[in-house]
């Protein structure tokens, strides 16, 4: 886990750096500082299961195995990217890691995955479906409709709230009726309340396994708020200059990765062993860039490829 803590912020800063020198196209919206629960649950997956996030999506991606490469090249559009440039940042997809897609429509993805998890309960298969959002989709009526039907067909769906305490640029408690998002929800749909420590590893990595752990054995479906704090602005636009500096410092102090490190070196790992996972990350992060960089910009006639089952536009008459 502290390999993949450093792939995923490291993957975030190199994404951050490459906008400021106009190569990243389109819009990228980071998870700098919430690395801990993708990292977590990524650690708690089979391979065969299925993960579903929205636009904030690299962590998860790379967490259930993307290519970091070919996840780079996506965000520059390039040819080489895993969806051919044609995704970018925002659904980032690799259904052959079961990564089954980023989604920049709020909340709709949960209704998606409980569609994942009914296709494995229909199968006889133990595959799980997991959904990654935001505390503000839990204001969206696409949040209640899945956690309801998940519950009543006993769905193998793992519902992962990650309460950053801001949805776009409004503290989430201002527009909330509840104290916390999700958990505070839970009742409502016959589900136990379970709120973690979203900036420990181990502490997501545990309640993931046993949320896992119960879809997997017909125990049905689970909602875990995870608290955290995106340690950057909402998108690549925002500077984030409505948040108290008080609130970023604290929040600073709290980082997943140094806390790890910590935590690490005290239960007797040795620091050379981290820095020399440090430097590999570091290496790995350039060949992707450089893996990006080098990759062709798709030319005009793939603009109408692969956008429909048939690649044409015949369905429409
Ligand atoms: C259905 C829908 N409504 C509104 C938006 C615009 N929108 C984009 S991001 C966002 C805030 C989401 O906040 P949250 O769920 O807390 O996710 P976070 O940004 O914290 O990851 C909104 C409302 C959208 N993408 N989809």
């Amino acid at each position: 886990m502290y390999r993949t803590l450093h792939e995923l912020r490291g993957f975030g800063k190199r994404a951050h750096d490459l906008f400021l020198q106009n190569l990243v196209k389109g819009t990228t919206h980071l998870s700098l500082g919430q690395e801990a629960v993708a990292t977590g649950f990524g650690a708690a997956l089979q391979p065969d299961d299925y993960t579903f996030a929205s636009y904030r999506g690299h962590a998860h991606s790379l967490a259930r195995g993307m290519d970091p490469g070919a996840a780079m090249a996506e965000l520059l559009g390039r040819e080489n990217g895993i969806l051919g440039g044609k995704g970018g940042s925002m659904h980032l997809t690799d259904a052959s890691k079961g990564m089954m897609g980023s989604y920049a429509i709020i909340g709709a993805h949960l209704c998606t995955a409980n569609g994942a998890a009914w296709s494995a309960l229909m199968r006889g298969t133990d595959q799980v479906a997991v959904a990654f959002f935001g505390d503000g989709t839990t204001n969206i009526g696409a949040f209640h409709e899945a956690l309801n039907m998940a519950k009543v067909w006993s769905l193998p769906t793992v519902f992962v709230c990650e309460n950053n305490l801001y949805m776009e640029y409004t503290p989430i408690d201002v527009v909330t009726a509840v104290e916390h998002p999700a958990a505070g929800r839970a009742a409502a749909y016959g589900l136990e309340e379970i709120m973690i420590d979203g900036n420990d590893p181990d502490a997501v990595h545990l309640a993931a396994r046993d949320a896992v752990e119960r879809a997997r054995s017909g125990g049905g479906p689970s909602l875990i708020e995870a608290i955290t704090y995106r340690s950057g602005g909402h998108s690549r636009a925002d500077p984030g200059k409505y948040r108290p500096p008080e609130e970023v410092g604290a929040w600073a102090e709290r980082d997943p990765i140094p806390l790890y490190h910590a935590r690490l070196l005290s239960l007797g790992v040795e620091e050379e062993r981290l820095e020399s996972i440090q430097e590999e990350v570091a290496q790995a992060i350039d060949v992707a860039t450089e893996f990006a960089k080098a990759g062709a910009e798709p030319d005009e006639g793939s603009l109408l490829t692969e956008v429909y089952a048939d690649g044409g536009s015949r369905w429409r008459n």
